[in-house]
């Protein structure tokens, strides 16, 4: 009883974490864990608010990295697009950094792979998001 009761309290601080978290990921393309066999030659990022993108790399599972140019506005926007260069059959992970209008930040990663036809269909890890509670002192 002691340990299910434990579980609940755990569960319900999950819940609260994320009631507060504002703003997340709303889509890309690609999509996260997407299987590609065609190199993409954007890459999309949809917020579910608008925001400033404080940092964004992308990285192979060599720890290669893709140059990305970040956008000089400093107006925040919900929908972003980069073009990619040219590449090759490899593991993409997408970390990106943002802040909300309420000066609060959220860092988050997705990622895809792209495969040559035939090649197996290892699942890309999920997507995950980390609230930065050291700079989340504005509100709440
Ligand atoms: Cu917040």
């Amino acid at each position: 009883m002691k340990l299910f009761n434990n579980v609940l309290v755990v569960t319900s601080l999950f819940l609260s974490a994320s009631a507060f978290a504002h703003v997340g990921l709303d889509g890309s393309m690609p999509a996260n864990g997407a299987m590609l066999s065609q190199a993409p030659t954007t890459l999309e990022l949809t917020f579910t608010a608008p925001v400033r993108l404080v940092k964004l790399t992308m990285q192979d599972e060599k720890q290669q990295s893709v140059p990305l140019t970040l956008p000089s506005s400093a107006t925040s926007q919900a929908a972003f697009s980069f073009a990619l260069p040219a590449l090759s059959a490899a593991n993409y992970t997408v970390n990106w950094m943002i802040m909300g209008d309420d000066g609060h930040k959220m860092k988050g990663n997705m990622s895809f792979m792209l495969h040559d036809s035939g090649m197996n269909t290892r699942s890309a890890p999920p997507m995950t998001m980390v609230h930065e509670t050291s700079e989340h002192t504005a509100h709440q």
